[in-house]
């Protein structure tokens, strides 16, 4: 048989996994669009997908996955070290042999009768000293024109592997899609994932958040980089300066929001500009100048579809206008387009829901799964930044934290120094939300949103980035932020979308020494004064509350932060728990 490269690691790991799998037949992916087109094609005429109407979504197609294949499975993902210690507390762990062993058994001859596509791409640009190569098998036409989308498929990989180069492997089964033998695993030891049973995206686009963060963490602890769960987002102030912010949130937690801000009229008209680099995931390192320069390793966004419209997040509206993958939505069988939940008010009368049933308002359930999603092109974005483009990324000014917070975390505060700022990271907690399998709604810790991330042992990840702290002369400052609060109706507090833009503006502030800060028990925090309320109706006292520090929450938050601490042990940096005990003391003052 002819292949495609010349590189003999990607012919053998084809090849086994052909013997494995047993596929009919191997398609090489040249990332073509003559291939993608027929690959379209054909997936509709199996119905694996919908073509949705074409003068209104040219190049857009809708996919149902199955019912109980809708998010991410946290308690079927595992890191496969050797040592059990070095996947950590926090991890699911199995021992690689037995992994491979159980994933082979799962995988023998489930590709029967289908195709297996063989995908190369790369994380970052082609030809990037900062990317990564790739490649993923799978049997799943849906997941090659998601991973087309996600990432830069194409030969020109092989041509960077040359002939023995190294790469991360991806096997990707669908086999019967059962809940009960669905394993997302990992192998950093051997730049190795193995997903199985499943066809959701964020457990078989392989390149996402089992490479780019769970596989690339690992990487960046030994090589002395950072792959984070962040968006990283560019500000043109009216002088013509520019400044960039790399923000973890967790899932659905508001980072594309945030990534595609537009600024409120006033700060339009004095010409301040938003413009998005990343919305998902950040791969930093330390630069010649001795900053943090961050890339975003994807080309595209996978986003939540359900409360996104013109008015919350237009830039990635737009984006999703043309050659975008809708997944789990609902379908407006008037137009044959799409809805979602917060798309409109009020809803269509007819629609027909994610689970292919017909639907009206009076319904009672949901139109489009929670977690539906859309796989947009970055290059639709309209406020895509050039920095995109650019190999070395761009220079961070700040890095911000934050999460789904009711109580306790004000709106925003602001670190007093890199190694505190890595202590209020380590102490994030989010409210879950509907991007993962489980309960939503409830408070969990989720230290630097990597918690379903980390491709090894939390306790050394914290020390990890203590230690990136010593390598960078001029670092980003470090804040939190708290979009989330509510009154004890459960309603927000703080406008949020566009005008967290107030909010950013302070941070950058800050990161100028241009506006002073009050000192608390848990940092810096703005004097109500200084958040900028023009156009906003909306009062000084409801933002003073907002930003309010409890010393007596923050005593019994101290207290369980502690019991969070402990199942680190001896990994745990000396410096997170020098900034707990000043924590607790400041609350005791
Ligand atoms: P992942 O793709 O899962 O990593 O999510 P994400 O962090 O990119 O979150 P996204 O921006 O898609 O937002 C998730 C949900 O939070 C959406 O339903 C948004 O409408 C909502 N959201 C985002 N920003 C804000 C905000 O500032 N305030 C409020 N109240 N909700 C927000
Ligand atoms: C997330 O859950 O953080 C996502 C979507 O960005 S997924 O690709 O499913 O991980
Ligand atoms: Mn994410």
């Amino acid at each position: 048989m002819a292949y495609p490269t010349k590189n003999k690691k990607v012919i053998a790991f084809v090849e086994e996994s052909a013997k494995l799998a047993c596929p009919d037949k191997i398609v090489w992916i040249d990332g073509s669009e003559e291939q993608l087109a027929a690959l379209r094609k054909e997936a509709c005429e199996t119905g694996e997908m919908l073509k949705l109407n074409q003068e209104k979504l040219p190049g857009c197609y809708y996919h149902r996955t199955a019912q109980n294949d809708v998010a991410r499975v946290e308690d079927r993902t595992f890191i496969c070290c050797r040592e059990k210690e070095n996947a950590g507390p926090t991890n699911n762990w199995m021992d690689p042999k037995e992994a491979y062993q159980m994933c082979a058994d799962i995988a023998r001859g489930q590709m029967k009768g289908r195709t297996m596509y063989v995908i190369p791409y790369s994380m970052g640009l082609i030809g990037s000293p900062f990317s990564k190569i790739g490649v993923e098998v799978t049997d799943s036409i849906y997941v090659v024109l998601n991973m087309a989308i996600m990432t830069r498929v194409g030969l020109a990989c092989y041509d960077q592997l040359g002939e023995d180069g190294d790469f991360v492997k991806g096997f990707h089964a669908k086999c019967s899609v059962d809940p009960e033998k669905r394993y997302i695993m990992h192998f950093p030891e051997d730049d190795t994932i193995i997903s199985v049973n499943s066809a959701y995206g964020g457990n078989v686009l392989l390149g996402k958040k089992c490479f780019a963060l769970r596989i690339a963490s690992y990487l960046g602890k030994t090589e002395g980089w950072m792959a984070e769960h962040m968006l990283i987002l560019g500000v043109t102030f009216p002088d013509g300066r520019k400044k960039y912010v790399a923000a973890a949130f967790p899932s659905a937690c508001g980072k594309t929001n945030l990534a595609m801000l537009i600024p409120p009229k006033h700060y339009l008209e004095k010409g301040y500009k938003i413009e998005t680099v990343g919305d998902d995931i950040a791969w930093i390192r330390v630069g010649e100048d001795g900053r943090l320069w961050a890339v975003n390793p994807e080309n595209g966004f996978f986003g939540v579809a359900p409360g996104t419209n013109d008015k919350s997040n237009p830039n990635a509206l737009a984006a999703t206008k043309k050659g975008t993958i809708f997944t789990n939505v609902a379908i407006d069988p008037a137009d044959n387009t799409v809805w979602w939940e917060g798309l409109t008010k009020p809803a269509p009368e007819k629609l027909i829901d994610w689970l292919g049933n017909d639907w009206t308002p009076e319904s009672g359930v949901k139109a489009a799964h929670p977690n539906s999603r859309f796989t947009a092109p970055a290059v639709n974005c309209p406020c895509l930044s050039e920095a995109f483009n650019s190999k070395e990324g761009v220079p961070l000014d700040a890095i911000i934290f934050g999460g789904r917070r009711a109580t306790t975390t004000p709106l925003v505060y602001q670190s007093r120094n890199w190694d505190h700022g890595v202590f209020v990271g380590s102490i994030m907690s989010s409210e879950t939300t509907a991007a993962a399998t489980g309960a939503t709604g409830v408070l969990r810790h989720d230290p630097m949103a990597m918690k379903p991330f980390c491709g090894y042992h939390m306790g050394d990840y914290f020390a990890h980035w203590i230690e990136m702290g010593k390598k960078v002369t001029n670092p980003p400052k470090i804040f939190n932020v708290n979009w989330f609060r509510q009154d004890a109706n459960g309603e927000f507090l703080w406008p949020g979308f566009g005008d967290n833009m107030r909010v950013l503006e302070w941070i950058l502030n800050r990161c100028d020494n241009a506006v002073d800060a009050q000192e608390t028990a848990i940092g810096y925090v703005p004097y109500a004064k200084d958040i900028d309320l023009e156009g906003l109706d909306y009062s000084r006292e409801t933002l003073e509350s907002i930003l309010y520090v409890d010393k007596a929450r923050w005593s019994a938050e101290a207290d369980e932060i502690k019991e969070f601490y402990k199942q680190f042990g001896d990994k745990l940096p000396k410096e997170l728990s020098d900034c707990l005990a000043t924590l607790k003391a400041n609350c005791e003052k």
